[in-house]
C-alpha cells in the first residue's frame, strides 16, 4: 500500500482507533483548532466529518451501481423534508454509535453533548414533513434505490419561544455554522423559467408547436445530503434545490449607478428558496408558495431527464426508469411540467406524453380539512406560469370529455371534476390535477382512504376505483426507537436479538415476556429512567419539578383546533376543580406535557397555547393542588425534542375529532416507546387499537358516523354546556377570567367559540373523554397492569415501522425492487 492508499482508506475505516485519529486529524485540519482551544460546536464538526468520510465510499459505490443498473427508482418529491440531526443517526445506521461514544469519552468528551450541537435541519412544518424523512430512511435500508427531491430552505421551520405566555417566533437560522451534511452539486444546476408569455410557431415538419418566452429564469442548484439505510451499503440521495440568480448583478444598472436596482433581480431570485411557509394544513393562496412549487419540481424532473439521459435510455421510457411521488398537491404542478418537458422540448405527441406522465405518477393525499386543498387563482396562475395554464386547460377539455362519455348528461360531475374551479372566481384545483394525472391514489390510514372515496375524492373514485388504494403511514424505528430510546433498545435486543430494528414484526416476541415479573420490572425501569431524564431536562430548561412517578400524559403535535389540545385544557381544568372541592381528593398525580408550534397567523391556535400557559401558572403554584397536578408546556418541540420526549410517556393523547386527523404518526411513535394511547376513533388511532387490541387502548368520543350525523342535525353545544355540571364549572371558570388576572376578555373568542360554534365538537366529547381519562388513572395505580399493557403496545407495533409502508408502496404502487449494493474497494474508485 502507498501512503495515499492508506491515508484514505483510514478515512473510511470503522476501527476504533482510526475513528480516533480521523476524529482528532478533523479538528485540525477541517476545524482549524487543537483540543486547548475547541469547544463542543468544534468537537460536533469534527465528528460529523469523520462520519461524512465513511459515507462517501457507500454513497459513491451506491451511485455507481444505480448508474451501471436499469432499476427503477423512486422520486419522492416533496416541498417538506423533516429530517431531525443526522449524526446521531448515521452513527446508528453504520453502526458505529456505542465505538464513538467510547472514543469520544476517551478523549473526555461525552458523545450526547456533542450530538446536541447539531441545528436540525427543520424543513418541514409536521407528520407530512417527518413522513418523508421516515420514506427515506426506509428506502434506503430495504436498498431500493431513490431520490428525495425537496427545497433546500435557508430557514425552516420558525424557532418558538414564549413570552409571557404566549408564542413568539425567531427565525431559523439552520446553516450558520455551516453544514457537514451536503455536497454542492453546482454542476448539475437548471434553469426554471417564469411569467411571460406564449407564442405559436411552425417547426421544420410544419407542425404546429407552443414555445414560452418567459420574463426571468432562474437557477437551481442542487445540494446532496446521503441518506444511509441500516446496517447496509445503501446511501441514498436527498437533493435539495437552492434558488440563485442567473446573473450576480445587473451590470447596466450598475455602470447607470443604480446600485441598488442591481442586485435586487439577485435578490428576487434567492428569494425562491428563503423560507419555508409555516402553516399546516392552512392554504394562503400566495404567489412566492406557487413559485417555489414549480420551482423545486421543474428542477427535479429536468434532473430526471438529465439522469435518462446520461445513462442513454430514450424519453419515451421515462416511466420504466422513475417512479415519481407527489407528497400532496404540493408538487401537483409536475403533472403539467413533464408535460411541458415532453411536449414543447423534447417533441413527443401529446398521446405519448400524457400517457408517460400518468405512468410515471402517484398521488398521496394527506387531508381532508376543506382548507389544506390547494387552489391557485387563475390571474395568478397566468401570470406565473402561462404555459402550463394553457397545457392544463388541454389536460381539462380531455378528461372532461372522457367523464362526459362515463356520465352522460351529469353537467354537476363535469363541474366538480373539472381541474379549473369556476364557482365564483376561477382557480386552478392541484388536487383534481394530481389525480388527472397520476396512475395510483391513495391515503393514508384506512379510514382516511375510505373518506377519500366517500367524499372528498368520490368523483374520481367513481371514474377510477382500480387506481385508488390506502397506506397507511409508519414511523423508522432506527430513529424513533434505537437512537432516542437506547434503554429500551438494549432491553429488547437482550431479550430478542436485534433482528426487530429491520423487521418490526419480531417485537410480537415480546409478548412471551409479558408473564416474567422480572421482565415486567426492567420494563418499568427503562420507563421510569426515561422519565427522571426528561423531569430533570425540564427543570433545567424550565424551572418546573416534577414527579417522576406521576403519569408522564404527552400531547406533542402542531396546534390546530381539530387536535383539540383545548380538550385537553378543559379535562386539566375538572380535575383541578375536584381538588378545589375537596382538598383530600385521592387523585392519582400526573404531569400534563404539551407541545407544538402554531401557525404564525392563526390567532386561535395561539390562543390555545395562552390558555394552556395560563392554567399552568395556577396549578403549578396553587398550594392546595400539592403537586398533584403539573402543566407544562415545552417550547420549540422539534424532532431533536421529540427524541427526549416520546421515550418518557405514559399517555400519548390522540384526541382529535374522529374524521379530521388523516393519520398522525406521533401516536405510532408513541405507542413504539410503551405509552398508552388515549384516542378517538380517528386515522391510524382505529389500526394501533387494532393491534393493540381493545383491551390494552382507552378509546373515547364519537365516532365518525356520528359526528356526521350530529352535525347534520344542527349541533347546539349550548345543550352539552347546559347538562353538564363539570363542563360548565369548567367554561364559566375560564369565562370569569381566573386564568387571566381577572381579565374576562382573554380568552372570550375560545369561549364563545366553543358555546356558539364547536366545529370540533369539544362538548359533545368532554364527558366521555373524561370518563376514560378516570379510566387511565385507575389503571395507572395498578402499576404491574399497567406495564402489561405497556409492554403489549410496544410488542404490537410492528405494522407501524415505516419499513412496512415502503414495501406495500414498492410492491403495489412503484414496482420497485431493492439493488444491493457492492462496496467499490479503493482500487475501483481510483480506477
Ligand atoms: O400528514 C401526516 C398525517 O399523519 C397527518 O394526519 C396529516 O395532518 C399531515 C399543508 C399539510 N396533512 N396535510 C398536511 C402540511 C403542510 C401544508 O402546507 C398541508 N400535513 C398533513 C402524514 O401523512
Amino acid at each position: 500500500m502507498t501512503n495515499t492508499d492508506r491515508r484514505v482508506s483510514e478515512r473510511a475505516s470503522l476501527d476504533k482507533r482510526d475513528l480516533r485519529r480521523s476524529f482528532l486529524d478533523n479538528l485540525l485540519y477541517v476545524q482549524g483548532k487543537f483540543p486547548k482551544l475547541a469547544n463542543n460546536a468544534d468537537y460536533y464538526l469534527a465528528l460529523a466529518h469523520t462520519v461524512r468520510d465513511r459515507l462517501m465510499q457507500r454513497w459513491i459505490s451506491t451511485a455507481s451501481a444505480y448508474t451501471s443498473q436499469a432499476s427503477r427508482t423512486v422520486c419522492y418529491l416533496s416541498a417538506e423534508f423533516l429530517m431531525g440531526p443526522h449524526l446521531g443517526n448515521n452513527l446508528i445506521n453504520l453502526g458505529i454509535y456505542d465505538e464513538t461514544a467510547k472514543m469520544v469519552a476517551e478523549l473526555g468528551l461525552d458523545l450526547e453533548d456533542l450530538l446536541y450541537q447539531e441545528e436540525e435541519p427543520g424543513l418541514g412544518n409536521g407528520g407530512l414533513g417527518r413522513l418523508a424523512a421516515c420514506f427515506i430512511d426506509s428506502l434506503a435500508t430495504l436498498e431500493v434505490p431513490a431520490l428525495g427531491y425537496g427545497i433546500r430552505y435557508e430557514y425552516g421551520i420558525f424557532h418558538q419561544t414564549l413570552v409571557d405566555g404566549w408564542q413568539a417566533e425567531k427565525t431559523d437560522k439552520w446553516l450558520r455554522y455551516g453544514n457537514p451534511w451536503e455536497i454542492a452539486r453546482p454542476e448539475w444546476t437548471v434553469e426554471i423559467r417564469f411569467g411571460g408569455h406564449t407564442e405559436q410557431y411552425v417547426d421544420e415538419q410544419q407542425r404546429l408547436r407552443v414555445r414560452w418566452l418567459p420574463a426571468r429564469v432562474v437557477l437551481g442548484v442542487p445540494h446532496d445530503t446521503p441518506i444511509l439505510g441500516y446496517h447496509v451499503n445503501t446511501a441514498n440521495t436527498l437533493r435539495l434545490w437552492k434558488a440563485e440568480a442567473a446573473e450576480s448583478f445587473d451590470f447596466g444598472q450598475f455602470n447607470r449607478g443604480d446600485y441598488a436596482g442591481a442586485v435586487t433581480q439577485k435578490i428576487v431570485s434567492e428569494n425562491l428558496s428563503k423560507v419555508l411557509y409555516p402553516n399546516d394544513e392552512q392554504e394562503a393562496g400566495k404567489e412566492l408558495r406557487l413559485q417555489q412549487q414549480y420551482f423545486f419540481v421543474s428542477a427535479s424532473l429536468q434532473d430526471m431527464l438529465r439522469i435518462l439521459k446520461i445513462q442513454g435510455v430514450p424519453v419515451e421510457n421515462f416511466h420504466e426508469k422513475f417512479a415519481v411521488q407527489l407528497n400532496d398537491t404540493h408538487p401537483a404542478i409536475g403533472v403539467a411540467e413533464l408535460m411541458r418537458l415532453l411536449v414543447d422540448e423534447h417533441l413527443l405527441v401529446w398521446d405519448t406524453a400524457w400517457d408517460i406522465t400518468c405512468k410515471s405518477f402517484g398521488y398521496t393525499n394527506h387531508t381532508l380539512m376543506p382548507e389544506a386543498l390547494e387552489r391557485w387563482s387563475l390571474p395568478l396562475f397566468q401570470r406565473v406560469l402561462p404555459r402550463h395554464l394553457e397545457i392544463i386547460y388541454e389536460i381539462n377539455a380531455r378528461f372532461l370529455d372522457q367523464v362526459r362519455l362515463r356520465f352522460f348528461g351529469d353537467e354537476q360531475r363535469l363541474a366538480r371534476m373539472s381541474l379549473i374551479d369556476e364557482h365564483g372566481p376561477r382557480y386552478v384545483r392541484m388536487a383534481n390535477l394530481a389525480c388527472a394525472g397520476s396512475h395510483a391514489i391513495n391515503g393514508v390510514a384506512d379510514l382516511h382512504t375510505e373518506l377519500l372515496k366517500q367524499d372528498v375524492l368520490k368523483d374520481f373514485y367513481e371514474l377510477w376505483p382500480e387506481k385508488f388504494s390506502n397506506k397507511t403511514n409508519g414511523v423508522t424505528p432506527r430513529r424513533w426507537i434505537v437512537l432516542a430510546n437506547p434503554r429500551l433498545t438494549a432491553l429488547i435486543s437482550e431479550t430478542l436479538g436485534e433482528g426487530w430494528i429491520k423487521d418490526l414484526g419480531q417485537l410480537r416476541g415480546l409478548e412471551r415476556h409479558v408473564e416474567n415479573a422480572d421482565f415486567r420490572a426492567r420494563w418499568a425501569k427503562v420507563k421510569r429512567d426515561n422519565k427522571a431524564d426528561l423531569a430533570a431536562h425540564i427543570t433545567r430548561r424550565l424551572g418546573i419539578s416534577i414527579n417522576p412517578d406521576s403519569i408522564f400524559d404527552v400531547q406533542v403535535k402542531r396546534i390546530h383546533e381539530y387536535k383539540r389540545q383545548h380538550l385537553a385544557a378543559l379535562h386539566i381544568i375538572a380535575l383541578y376543580l375536584r381538588i378545589k372541592a375537596n382538598p383530600n381528593i385521592d387523585l392519582t398525580p400526573r404531569t400534563f406535557i404539551f407541545g407544538g408550534k402554531a401557525a404564525p397567523g392563526y390567532f386561535m391556535a395561539k390562543l390555545m397555547i395562552k390558555l394552556i400557559t395560563a392554567i399552568g401558572d395556577v396549578v403549578n403554584v396553587d398550594p392546595a393542588v400539592r403537586d398533584r397536578l403539573k402543566v407544562v408546556f415545552m417550547p420549540n418541540f422539534s424532532v431533536t425534542n421529540g427524541q427526549r420526549i416520546y421515550p418518557a410517556a405514559d399517555l400519548s393523547e390522540q384526541i382529535s375529532t374522529a374524521g379530521k386527523e388523516a393519520s398522525g404518526t406521533g401516536n405510532m411513535k408513541f405507542q413504539m416507546n410503551g405509552a398508552l394511547t388515549i384516542g378517538t376513533m380517528d386515522g391510524a388511532n382505529i389500526e394501533i387499537q387494532q393491534e393493540v387490541g381493545a383491551e390494552n387502548f382507552f378509546q373515547f368520543g364519537l365516532s365518525t358516523p356520528e359526528v356526521y350525523a350530529l352535525g347534520a342535525s344542527g349541533y347546539r353545544p349550548m345543550e352539552y354546556y347546559q347538562r353538564s355540571d363539570a363542563l360548565r364549572e369548567v367554561i364559566d371558570l375560564i369565562a370569569s377570567g381566573f386564568f387571566s388576572r381577572g381579565d374576562a376578555s382573554l380568552f372570550k373568542p375560545l369561549v364563545d367559540n366553543l358555546l356558539y360554534h364547536d366545529p370540533y365538537f369539544l362538548l359533545a366529547d368532554f364527558d366521555s373523554y373524561v370518563a376514560c381519562q378516570d379510566e387511565v388513572a385507575s389503571v395507572y395505580r395498578d402499576a404491574d397492569r399497567w406495564t402489561r399493557m405497556a409492554i403489549l403496545n410496544s410488542a404490537r407495533s410492528g405494522k407501524f415501522s415505516s419499513d412496512r409502508t415502503i414495501l406495500q408502496y414498492c410492491d403495489e404502487i412503484w414496482g420497485a425492487k431493492s439493488v444491493p449494493i457492492r462496496l467499490l474497494t479503493q482500487e475501483d474508485v481510483e480506477s
